[in-house]
C-alpha cells in the first residue's frame, strides 16, 4: 500500500484529521483533510469532531489548534517547527514593551506562541489584521511581533497611532526591491502580488498586498494570465497545480526561489504517517497559559463576527 493509503486508513481508524497549512509541500494535501491559511485551519480546529487532530504546519499553528480544541490530541510531526518571527518575542521581551507603553492594548498577530498570546488582548491573521486593529476603536494599539504588518495597518488606518514590536519573517524580508523591479521588466505583463509580511518598499512596488488567502482569492477572480508572487512557495506550488487540474490557463511565478521557509518544509508523508501511528509529538498547554491565550483568540473571532 502506497504511505498515502496508509496515512488515509489510519485516519480513518484513529478518526483523526489532518490540517495543512499552505506553506507545505504540496503532495501532503494528498491526506490532508483541510488546507488554508491559520486562520481558516484554527476554525476547522474548533469545529471538528475528530479525536485525532494532526496539524502540517509550524509550532504555533498547532498551540492555536489545541487551545481551541483542548480536549482534542494535537500531534505536530516535527516538533522543532518553529517560527523564525514567532521566537522573536517571548514573555519578557513582550513584558518590557508592554512596561514601555503602558495601558495600550496589545494585538498580537497569530504567528505568535501560547505564551505570548497570554499576555495579549486579540490576536489576528494576516487577513484580518487591519479589521481587528479597527474595529477595537481605541486611539493607540501595540503590535507584535511582525513590525512589516504593524506598518501596512498603520497606513490602512492613519488615524490609529501603531507601536510596533521589532520583530519579522525572515524569509519574506529577503524579496527586495530590486527583484520586484526585475520582475516588472521580466513578466511585462504580470501582476506583481506580496505578502505584507514584506518590507514596505517591496509592498509598495507590488500591484496588490494581501494574506495568502487574499492573494489566492485574488489570482482566481482576476482576467490576467500571468502572475509573480511574493510569498512562501508552497502558495505558488498550490496554485500552478490548480491551474493545471482546472485549465486555468495561468501561470504563477515565485519572485525569488529561496522563498522558502525551511520549518514549514520539515514535514514529509513519512514523518506524519509515523507521528500518526505511534501518537508522538503531542502538543500540551499549561492551563493557566491556555485560559488566556485562548480569551486572546476569541476576541478576534468576537469582534470579526
Ligand atoms: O496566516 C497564515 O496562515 C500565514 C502564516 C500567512 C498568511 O498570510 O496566510
Ligand atoms: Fe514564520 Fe516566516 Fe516561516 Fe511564516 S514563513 S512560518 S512567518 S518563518
Amino acid at each position: 500500500m502506497s504511505l498515502i493509503n496508509k496515512i488515509n486508513e489510519l485516519k480513518k481508524e484513529k478518526n483523526a484529521i489532518i490540517l495543512t497549512h499552505c506553506y507545505q509541500n504540496v503532495e501532503i494535501d494528498e491526506v490532508s483533510d483541510f488546507v488554508g491559511d491559520s486562520l481558516y485551519l484554527s476554525k476547522m480546529a474548533a469545529t471538528t469532531s475528530a479525536d485525532i487532530i494532526l496539524f502540517a504546519g509550524v509550532y504555533f499553528m498547532a498551540q492555536s489548534a489545541k487551545l481551541l480544541s483542548p480536549n482534542k490530541k494535537v500531534l505536530l510531526p516535527e516538533i522543532s517547527s518553529g517560527c523564525m518571527m514567532a521566537d522573536m518575542i517571548n514573555v519578557e521581551n513582550l513584558k518590557s514593551f508592554k512596561a514601555k507603553y503602558p495601558n495600550i492594548p496589545v494585538v498580537c498577530y497569530i504567528n505568535s506562541t501560547a505564551e505570548v498570546k497570554a499576555l495579549c488582548d486579540v490576536c489576528c491573521t494576516s487577513s484580518n489584521a487591519v479589521e481587528v486593529v479597527k474595529k477595537l476603536n481605541v486611539p493607540k494599539v501595540l503590535f507584535v511581533p511582525d513590525n512589516y504588518l504593524g506598518k501596512f495597518v498603520q497606513e490602512q488606518l492613519p488615524n490609529i497611532e501603531i507601536i510596533t514590536f521589532n520583530g519579522f519573517c525572515p524569509i519574506h524580508q529577503r524579496i527586495r526591491v530590486e527583484e520586484i523591479d526585475n520582475a516588472r521588466k521580466n513578466y511585462p505583463n504580470a501582476l506583481i502580488l506580496t505578502h505584507p509580511e514584506c518590507n514596505q518598499e517591496v509592498a509598495k512596488r507590488s500591484d496588490f498586498i494581501g494574506s495568502t488567502k487574499e492573494i489566492m482569492e485574488y489570482v482566481v477572480k482576476s482576467d490576467k494570465k500571468q502572475f509573480v508572487i511574493a510569498t512562501e512557495k508552497g502558495v505558488v506550488d498550490r496554485l500552478n497545480r490548480d491551474s493545471k487540474k482546472f485549465n486555468w490557463g495561468k501561470e504563477f511565478v515565485l519572485i525569488n526561489e529561496n522563498i522558502i521557509c525551511p520549518d514549514m518544509k520539515k514535514n514529509t508523508l513519512e514523518g506524519i504517517y509515523n507521528t500518526l501511528l505511534n501518537e508522538t509529538s503531542e502538543i500540551k498547554i499549561e492551563l493557566d497559559t491556555a485560559k488566556k491565550a485562548v480569551r486572546c483568540i476569541d476576541k478576534m473571532f468576537e469582534i470579526t463576527k
